[in-house]
């Protein structure tokens, strides 16, 4: 067909490529949330409902993109992981980050009558935001997952004794957060198991971790060497961009009927990784 004279317009467009050969995390994180959990009245520090609608979500995600390796989230956020093979949109980083994060959002808003049968939508509607970022080794990957986990655990214990210290000591927040400013985190498990008789450690593992989203196969037994790469940096790029169409259509289809499992479990250590080594090796 003839170009339009307008034609030219369409070179202003500008590519945004990801690397090749470098973990993709998607991350999106809920617009005002702050707002939205006082409207709805979400329970303190945690609604379950809330974070189960988050989880719900992000399996939905994970059915409509077998790409997704791993998912990882908490409070009113999640990270996706994108195997550092995929090709998926040419891994063009608008188009991986707007199309995860509208998917999310649609399955959140689709979703919520399920999990607040007695609180329907207004506007403004929940939306999220979200990015593309890039991590050159398994080594960094973990790193980052380490990171939201961590930031999870810090704040949940956070929120776990200011809401207790306001709720159940009476304290104004004002004066909850003077109390906290200098406590470090085992002067906090200390509080809470001293003032109110709450062992953090027996508190839901939801709160405390986080949740992990992952195709599940059978597990490795404990202690026993996994076949498989466990260290998937050295399996380069190249060999995997090699597999034959349809080996990789093969993959794909079994990782589309995989059982997806939720899990509230460390992804800091090791243990976690090495009975389920091909969530990094990207070989269903
Ligand atoms: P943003 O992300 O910059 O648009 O602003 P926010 O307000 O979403 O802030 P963010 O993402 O840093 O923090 C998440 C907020 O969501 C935080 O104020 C606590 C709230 N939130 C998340 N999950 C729960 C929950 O289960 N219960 C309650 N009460 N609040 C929650
Ligand atoms: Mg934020
Ligand atoms: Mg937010
Ligand atoms: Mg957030
Ligand atoms: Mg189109």
């Amino acid at each position: 067909m003839a170009n339009s004279k307008y034609e030219y317009v369409r070179e202003f467009e500008q590519t945004d490529l990801l690397l090749p050969n470098t973990w993709i995390v998607v991350r999106i994180d809920g617009r005002g949330f702050h707002k939205l959990s006082t409207k709805y009245a979400f329970e303190k520090p945690n609604d379950r409902s809330a974070l189960d609608l988050m989880n719900a979500a992000a399996v939905s995600v994970m059915k409509e993109f077998p790409d997704v390796i791993l998912g990882y989230g908490d409070s009113d956020e999640y990270s996706f992981i994108f195997h550092k093979s995929t090709s998926l949109f040419q891994r063009r980083a608008s188009k991986l980050s707007t199309t995860i994060t509208s998917t999310f959002t649609a399955h959140y808003v689709y979703l919520w009558p399920t999990y607040f049968p007695m609180k329907p939508l207004s506007p403004p509607l929940p939306s999220f935001d979200g990015r593309c970022v890039l991590y050159p080794t398994t080594k960094d990957l973990r790193n980052y997952l380490a990171w939201r986990q961590a930031d999870c655990h810090i704040n949940n214990l956070y929120n776990t004794i200011f809401h207790t210290l306001v709720l159940r000591g009476n304290l104004s927040p004002q004066e909850a957060e003077a109390a906290l400013s200098t406590t470090t985190a085992s002067a906090k498990n200390e509080m809470l198991f001293q003032g109110f008789g709450i062992n953090y450690n027996n508190e839901p593992e939801m709160y405390r971790k986080g949740s992990v989203v992952y195709r599940a196969y059978e597990l490795a037994p404990v202690g026993v060497p996994v076949s498989g790469n466990l260290n998937p940096d050295d399996d380069d790029g190249a060999e995997r961009a090699s597999l034959s169409k349809t080996a990789a259509e093969k993959e794909k289809k079994i990782r589309s009927k995989a059982r997806i499992a939720v899990e509230h479990v460390d992804i800091i250590k090791d243990d976690f990784w090495e009975r389920r080594p091909w969530i990094l090796s990207g070989k269903s």
